[in-house]
């Protein structure tokens, strides 16, 4: 069976590593329909030896549609996702607006792909720093259970959209020039007071909550319990944003349940779907951001047995946020409908 795509978001940083995926991974294309803003709408695009202009989403874009990747952030979804729903398209959302919603699945393939088929319309796919940090943790809940996570992230500017990338590079230059950095987006676009994120590391990443943390640690917290499919899994985070382009990296402290050798946790980590173990220290062979850019799999290593609790693990985990965190994970899901349909 071939399908109708359309491409919710087709200009920007995600949306263009949707396409580019579609395209290699030959993706049973009927006709591809790329939309984004009125602001966007007119860009050519190129898909294989063809040029497909870009269209405004509108509620009436999704007729005859079967796969609906959205991209363009929660307000479009929220307001174009239902539409796409009631033409028969199936949506697999990259944004936030749905990824709680109790009717929603939340999904991992490597993970919860058996949810796939309990949806009313939308699949959600979660947050990046999420993503890969419950596939390379799948394999040891699985084996051992897991009572405890805490991790502190360390994220690429990309995370934040092209204009965090335009601004890491100007103010990296200005700081080596001697001007100054004139800090305009980061930490949070939307929100008056900003820092210099060239030379940095800034311990905010979207706004904060009463609770002191922000909307991004709230994202791992709660989209890890729904993923696992467990609410008593006791999970802490501290996001901060580093300047590096593209990759997140996350330093994880795991709690198992059960006894465990340190042999058996890494054999388990390398046979596991989409992870890659990059564990020689005495190579000093780590996972690095700047390996992982531009690859679909979750990098892990330095793993080892935590010094203050022998039934706990400290790992490194590390992978593109715009591909495994984003794009590839949503073709990811499509290509399990394709495959099932
Ligand atoms: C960041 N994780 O790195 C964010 C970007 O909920 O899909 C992704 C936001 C989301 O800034």
């Amino acid at each position: 069976k071939l399908f109708n795509v359309a491409v919710v978001g087709a200009t920007g940083a995600v949306g263009e590593q949707i396409i580019r995926l579609l395209d290699e991974r030959n993706f049973p294309l009927k006709e591809l329909k790329l939309l984004s803003s009125a602001r966007s709408a007119g860009t050519k695009l190129r898909f294989k030896d063809r040029e497909i202009t870009v269209e405004e989403a509108k509620p009436e874009s999704f007729k005859d549609i079967d796969i609906a990747l959205f991209s363009a952030g929660g307000d479009i979804s929220k307001a174009l996702a239902p539409h796409a729903v009631a033409a028969g398209a199936v949506c697999i959302d990259n944004t936030s607006a749905y990824r709680m919603d109790p009717e929603t699945p939340l999904v991992v393939p490597e993970v919860n792909i058996d949810k796939i088929n309990e949806h009313k319309g939308i699949i959600a796919n979660p947050n990046c720093s999420t993503i890969q940090m419950v596939a390379a943790l799948k394999p040891l809940y699985d084996t051992y259970g897991i009572s405890r996570i805490i991790v502190s992230t360390y994220q690429a500017v990309s995370g934040a959209g092209a204009k965090a990338i335009q601004e890491m590079n100007r103010q990296s230059k200005a700081v080596l020039e001697g001007a100054s950095v004139n800090p305009e987006i980061l930490p949070v676009g939307s929100l008056p007071v900003k820092h210099q994120i060239a030379f940095n590391a800034i311990p905010q990443i979207d706004k904060f909550l009463d609770n002191g943390f922000t909307n991004e640690e709230m994202k791992m917290i709660l989209e890890t319990k729904k993923i696992m499919g467990d609410d008593s899994l006791e999970v802490t985070a501290t996001c901060v944003r580093i300047p590096v382009v593209y990759g997140h990296s996350e330093s994880v402290y795991v709690e198992l349940k059960q006894d465990f050798e340190v042999e058996d946790v890494k054999k388990l980590l390398a046979e596991a779907p989409g992870i890659v173990l990059v564990d020689n220290p005495e190579k000093q062979e780590y996972p690095l951001a700047t390996d992982a850019a531009g690859k679909l799999e979750t990098f892990v290593g330095r793993v080892r047995r935590d010094l203050s609790n022998p039934r706990a693990l400290n790992l490194w985990i590390v992978s593109d946020n715009l591909l495994k965190g984003a794009a590839w994970n949503a073709v990811q899901i499509a290509e399990h409908i394709a495959i099932e349909q």
